[in-house]
């Protein structure tokens, strides 16, 4: 890796771009993932690099979704796994969620990799090894999924997912959480809740809302979610980005 020096203005982000090169050499991540990060990348720049309060609300409604959930799930894909697979099985075991390896770009050694990676992490109940079914409306590599998993899930994390797959797990009932930097995108526009936030900062963050919320009650959690409002939560993601240019 890049010997990046930890007062570069823009260390954090330099970093997570190292990991991702890591991850498509290591053979977690796809290619066309370092296209997406990039994506990403430009938007979290337009934002300021930074949680906004609006995605701290997202994040908040969002873990209490998942508690409140009888089978909740975290979708992982290769982008997921290359950056955060530590946090993501800190927050399924948080949040005693199971976590389906979901990839886009399928290929059993990918799986097998990311199986074994989030494994090494600590994660419990895993899926996406051995998918029985197919999610109904999308070609089928993609659809493949597990019936205790994704395939049962009534509410379902998935951090960059693409805009077919989130409009179709809509589709099937199921709430559907996205991490996605870009507001614009059809992943954002469909979701339940969009936590529009890179996933370098929005799962630490969700594993600690988590921690936090721990003690409420079914109706107290019922109340964050019942306030939440993902068109507002969008509005406000806009709103910050052209704040953030004016400066
Ligand atoms: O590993 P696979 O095969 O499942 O493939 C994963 C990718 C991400 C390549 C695949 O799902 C894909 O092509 O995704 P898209 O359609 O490019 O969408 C990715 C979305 O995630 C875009 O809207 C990006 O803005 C956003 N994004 C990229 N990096 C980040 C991000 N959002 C939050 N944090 C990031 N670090």
């Amino acid at each position: 890796m890049t010997d990046i020096p930890p007062d570069h203005p823009r260390y954090l982000s330099l970093l997570t771009r190292e990991r991702l090169a890591k991850g498509v050499r290591d053979g977690i991540a796809s290619e066309q993932g370092l296209i997406a990060q990039g994506r990403g990348e430009a938007f979290d720049y337009l934002i300021g690099e930074r949680t906004t309060a609006s995605a701290r609300e997202a994040e908040r409604a969002a873990v209490a979704m998942l508690m409140l959930a009888k089978n909740p799930v975290i979708s992982v894909n290769g982008n997921a796994a290359a950056l955060s697979a530590k946090e993501i099985c800190r927050l399924a075991n948080t949040l005693d969620a199971a976590v389906e390896v979901n990839l886009f770009h399928r290929t059993e050694e990918r799986v097998s990799k990311i199986a074994a990676l989030l494994r090494s992490e600590g994660c419990g109940k895993l899926y996406g090894e051995r998918p029985d079914r197919l999610i109904p409306g999308l070609s089928h590599e993609r659809a493949k999924a597990t019936s205790a998993g994704i395939y049962t899930a009534d509410a379902v994390l998935v951090p960059l997912e693409d805009g077919d797959r989130c409009e179709a797990l809509v589709k099937m009932g199921k709430r559907v959480i996205v991490v996605d930097l870009n507001p614009l995108s059809r992943s954002a526009q469909t979701a339940t809740v969009t936590i529009v936030d890179n996933i370098v900062r929005a799962l630490p963050n969700m594993v600690a809302l988590a921690q936090e919320m721990k003690g409420m009650s079914d109706m107290e959690l019922g109340e964050i979610v019942e306030e939440f409002h993902n068109d507002r939560a969008l509005a406000a993601a806009l709103d910050d980005i052209v704040d953030n240019l004016k400066k």
